[in-house]
């Protein structure tokens, strides 16, 4: 019986891929600082050649975040868009990709302005409601890309609708579970093919390190990316696997807190008179509030909010306030974040298509870390007053 089978999330987050070091008995997976390994004669090693290839801190975080997605292989990456750029890596000329039209500004940028160069084609879609998928498909259309909740919008796609659409079609649906982690959903559970997560936020946890990871169950997939993996070479390293290792031990801890803190500050938003509308899925108001129910454990730990005064420098000036919530990119450490998507995350969207999907010029976005509430919600009195 697997780990995935037989234990729950928070003993998987704490055990799984982790066993002690058959040298010495330490508990924690020591760090392989090391580029390659001794062979006894050519091709006779312990499975190990060139850290490139195989690394066993990686292989015991790749384990790991199998495990957590309930998959039967994972693979790590230098970062969330190396991740990314090896699912793409996988197409071919001609090709064409359904995206949802709200975003990661980094991955929207990789796909227009790098692949689409390869003639790879991109068509970015409203995926609120699924069955929109399926007019867009061709018989070229080979990978659906799904992110959930989205950056920075917060919509909500329905795994579990469009893995219906894409196997009927025989395509590949891929999903950037990000936002989410697999604490609070397991795309792989709801049909997708493959899962993909910017490790460099909640799963890290911490603020400290850079990581991308894909997790997958079919064998076929997995061994194009471990191919990728080693043919492209954009893999971590060793110190950063372990500093992953370690942050993945308190993922359910962290998780609720930032679950319970994001619904504090979104109700606290929510009344306050400068504020114009609030993004989160926790909202029975939310659109796709049912689904976000249904498919995920709680509604995260990420919030937008627009103003009522819709301008930049509106935004601006409550930014600048924040003593708290940090003024910087990125999302998902212990600390509060805040962002400005249109000028930062979501910069190298065009504005047309920012405005299309209500990413406005007062556009806050914040990532609720796991402080005390009422030192949060004191924050944001003081940053909106
Ligand atoms: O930054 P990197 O580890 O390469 O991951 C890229 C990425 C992929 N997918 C999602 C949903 C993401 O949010 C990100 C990175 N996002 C930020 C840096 C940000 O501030 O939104």
């Amino acid at each position: 019986m697997s780990m995935s089978d037989k234990y729950r999330f928070g003993t998987k987050a704490i055990h799984a891929g982790v066993e002690p070091d058959s040298a010495t008995g330490a508990i924690m997976t020591p760090i392989y600082q090391t580029s390659t390994y001794a062979q006894s004669s050519p091709g006779e090693h312990k499975g190990y050649e060139y850290s490139r290839s195989q690394n066993p801190t990686r292989k015991a975080l790749e384990k790991s975040i199998a495990a957590l997605e309930n998959a039967d292989y994972s693979h790590c990456f230098a970062s969330g868009l190396a991740a990314i750029d090896a699912v793409i890596k996988t197409l071919k000329p001609g090709d064409e990709v359904i995206s949802t039209n709200d975003l990661y500004g980094g991955t929207y940028r990789m796909f227009t302005e790098i692949f689409q160069d390869f003639g790879i084609h991109f068509h970015f879609i409203n995926m609120s409601e699924a069955s929109n998928i399926e007019k867009h498909i061709t018989n070229k259309t080979k990978l659906v890309w799904v992110e959930t909740p989205t950056n920075p919008m917060m919509n909500i796609i329905d795994i579990e609708a469009v893995s219906k659409i894409t196997k009927k079609h025989n395509i590949l649906l891929c999903v950037d579970n990000t936002f989410s982690t697999p604490y609070l959903q397991n795309p792989l559970d709801l049909g997708a093919d493959m899962v993909m997560h910017s490790i460099t936020k909640y799963i890290a946890g911490h603020s400290d390190v850079v990581m991308g990871a894909l997790a997958t169950s079919n064998r076929k997939l997995s061994e194009k990316i471990a191919f990728i993996q080693k043919a492209s070479g954009a893999v971590p390293g060793p110190q950063d696997c372990f500093l992953v290792l370690r942050g993945i031990k308190t993922l359910h801890l962290r998780m609720q807190r930032h679950c319970e803190n994001a619904s504090g500050v979104a109700n606290f938003l929510k009344s306050h008179p400068k504020v114009e509308k609030v993004f989160w899925p926790g909202f029975k108001s939310h659109p796709n509030h049912e689904i976000a129910s249904r498919q995920m454990h709680d509604f995260g730990g990420m919030i937008s909010f627009s103003l009522k005064e819709n301008t930049q420098e509106a935004a601006t000036k409550i930014l600048k306030k924040f003593e708290l919530f940090i003024l910087a990119e990125s999302l998902g450490g212990v600390e509060s974040l805040s962002g400005h998507p249109a000028t930062m995350t979501h910069s190298s969207v065009p504005k047309a298509d920012r405005d299309k999907v209500g990413l406005t010029d007062s556009l806050i976005r914040l990532s609720v870390g796991v402080e005390d509430i009422e030192d949060l919600i004191q924050d944001l009195k003081q940053a909106l007053s």
